[in-house]
């Protein structure tokens, strides 16, 4: 049982939006050729409330993009994005939403930040993704969306520490950073994830 993971595909995160992700928008299109080759799509959202300690706004004196502690964790202060019922929050329009069974939302909790679909970045609470999919019995996750170097990555590490064969399928991603992406993709193989192409899996 093979899962596709959407991440965070949201207006804010595609040119145009408050954090937009260089050439955000063409991960859409792949994210759409894929989804029927799985047995079950699930997509991730980030939802913040408008005074999300991840943002710039709610720290005076700081820059955006500057790097804080929050929690006891190097924290990037954000501009504000993904605030619940924002159109920024919303979906992509042109992501195909008819196959997605369950939608994880994510950065609820103001005090904390959550880049990875399974946990906020402390560990400290689960979204129950891992046993969602164990559930269902899924035994692969394949990874797309945005941003390359913030969520999709940090839930790729998740998906390995719960156990699951991880896919990270490099060209439906797009990184906030060429720099930060390639980082984060050595670090996602050295630890067992595997990158690969949308072509290898449409044919
Ligand atoms: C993300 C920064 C802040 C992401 C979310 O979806 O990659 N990045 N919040
Ligand atoms: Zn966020």
């Amino acid at each position: 049982m093979e899962a596709l993971l959407l991440i965070d595909i949201q207006n804010d995160f595609i040119p145009g939006g408050a954090l937009a992700v260089p050439e955000g928008d063409a991960v859409v299109p792949i994210a759409n050729a894929l989804q029927p080759q799985f047995d079950l799509v699930v997509a991730t959202q980030d939802w913040h409330p408008s005074n999300h300690k991840s943002f710039a706004s709610q720290h005076e004196g700081k820059k955006l993009f500057e790097t804080t502690q929050l929690q006891g964790l190097d924290q990037v202060l954000w501009p504000d994005h993904c605030v619940q019922g924002t159109a920024g929050a919303e979906f992509s329009p042109e992501l195909e939403m008819s196959r997605v069974e369950a939608i994880f939302r994510k950065g609820t909790d103001p005090e904390i930040d959550s880049y990875s679909g399974f946990y906020d970045n402390g560990h400290l609470k689960s979204t129950a993704l891992a046993e969602y999919l164990r559930g269902k019995g899924v035994n692969e996750v394949y990874l797309v969306g945005l941003a390359a170097d913030f969520c999709v990555y940090f839930t790729a590490l998740d998906a390995l520490k719960e156990g699951f064969p991880t896919y990270f399928i490099e060209d439906a991603t797009r990184a906030i950073s060429a720099e930060g992406f390639e980082k984060a993709k050595a670090d996602m193989i050295r630890k067992g994830g595997q990158v690969i192409q949308s072509a290898q899996l449409l044919s």
